[in-house]
């Protein structure tokens, strides 16, 4: 039986990963923190039913306990998804986010090359790396971050690499684009749109508020970005991958395609607020998986349609239960909508 850890439980790509770990007969340790746990309980509840399913609570910053349990376990793959994740909050905690997003990269792989060298690390590096610079983004092409996220996002990217050509560790990164799902959060912007629409459309709500509809995003299924992840760690060799659909639409199309689901008006269902706009924008990412799709036989299964559709349908159905609750003065549902 394969052993692997997964940090960032119970977000969107640890969740998923872990039931196709699961699934594929691994034991998995889900590496989780107190406060996150609470915000996204309900990721984790096909991975809890699951005897080979352990959780460890665990702040990947402390670095005593990540070398504390890659000696205990040392685990067959590492994946390490836990992030500070959200890019607008990057450039108000820019401290925290230099520490989570990069340093303790550097914890995990100088753990793994004292105490488990045989471990397969992967990475989760991004998109956001790339700054948006170039109309279409390959292994090749430049990084120039243009946010603290990505910034530390590039330091840990970096050390992956020193890491594997100085110890010869099997460790990738995967430079993901934009990847959503009916687990996303609902500080995202495709979550934002289709929660907020699905609730507009029940009159649960008046508008939604976004920032700048103009960027444009690749955006692919979470499901099909973390069956990449793991073939990465299946390879002969370790290299690093783009992992995107290739094609990219506005933040204004994702509003529209939603809006034309509702059956709604885009242009009274949503406001603009500047509060939601970055001091510094990524314009357009849209990611070329050519190698992934040569040398791994990666393909996406979902379309940028498919997914809004499940995403919108999902929101609609939990509004619609919080709606009925609701006008029959029960309980609210578990999930709830957060505009951030
Ligand atoms: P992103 O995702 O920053 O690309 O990073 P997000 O959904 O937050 O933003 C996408 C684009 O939408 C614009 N936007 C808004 N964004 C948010 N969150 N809220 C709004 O109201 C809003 N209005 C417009 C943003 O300006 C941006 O251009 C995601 C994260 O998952 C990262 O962790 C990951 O690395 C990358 O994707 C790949």
């Amino acid at each position: 039986m394969k052993t692997a850890i997964v940090t960032g439980c119970p977000g969107q790509d640890a969740s998923y990963l872990s039931e196709l770990l699961l699934e594929k007969g691994y034991k998995v340790y889900g590496i989780y923190r107190r406060s996150s746990t609470e915000k996204n309980a309900s990721n984790m509840a096909v991975a809890e039913r699951h005897t080979d399913f352990h959780q460890i609570n665990l702040d990947i910053t402390d670095a005593s306990g990540i070398f504390s349990i890659i000696s205990h376990i040392r685990p067959d793959e590492y994946y390490n998804l836990a992030a500070m994740s959200h890019v607008g909050q990057s450039f108000k905690e820019p401290i925290s986010c230099a520490y989570v997003n990069g340093t303790a990269v550097t914890i995990v792989l100088e753990a793994i090359a004292k105490h488990s060298p045989h471990t397969r690390f992967y990475q989760a590096s991004t998109s956001e790396m790339f700054g948006g610079i170039t109309e279409s983004q390959s292994e090749t092409t430049s990084f120039v971050p243009r946010s603290p996220y990505s910034a530390a996002k590039l330091y840990a990217h970096n050390m992956v690499d020193i890491y594997r050509k100085s110890y010869g560790i099997y460790a990738c990164c995967g430079i993901l684009f934009n990847h959503e799902s009916p687990r996303r959060g609902f500080d995202f912007v495709t979550r934002k749109i289709t929660s907020g629409i699905a609730r507009y459309k029940l009159g649960l709500s008046s508008h939604i508020e976004l920032g700048n509809l103009a960027a444009k995003r690749d955006w692919g299924h979470a499901k099909d970005y973390v069956r990449a992840m793991w073939m990465m760690l299946q390879a002969q060799e370790p290299s690093d991958y783009v992992v995107a659909t290739g094609e990219t639409i506005s933040i204004k199309d994702a509003l529209e395609y939603v809006c034309g689901i509702a059956g709604v008006e885009p242009n009274e269902a949503c406001k603009i607020n500047p509060a939601f706009n970055r001091p510094l924008e990524v314009n357009v990412l849209c990611g070329d998986p050519s190698k992934i799709k040569r040398e791994l036989g990666w393909q996406p299964e979902y379309t940028w349609q498919d997914l809004l559709y499940e995403m919108y349908q999902h929101d609609y159905s939990i509004n619609y239960s919080q709606s009925v609750l609701n006008s029959s003065g029960k309980e609210k549902v578990e999930e709830t909508q957060v505009q951030a």
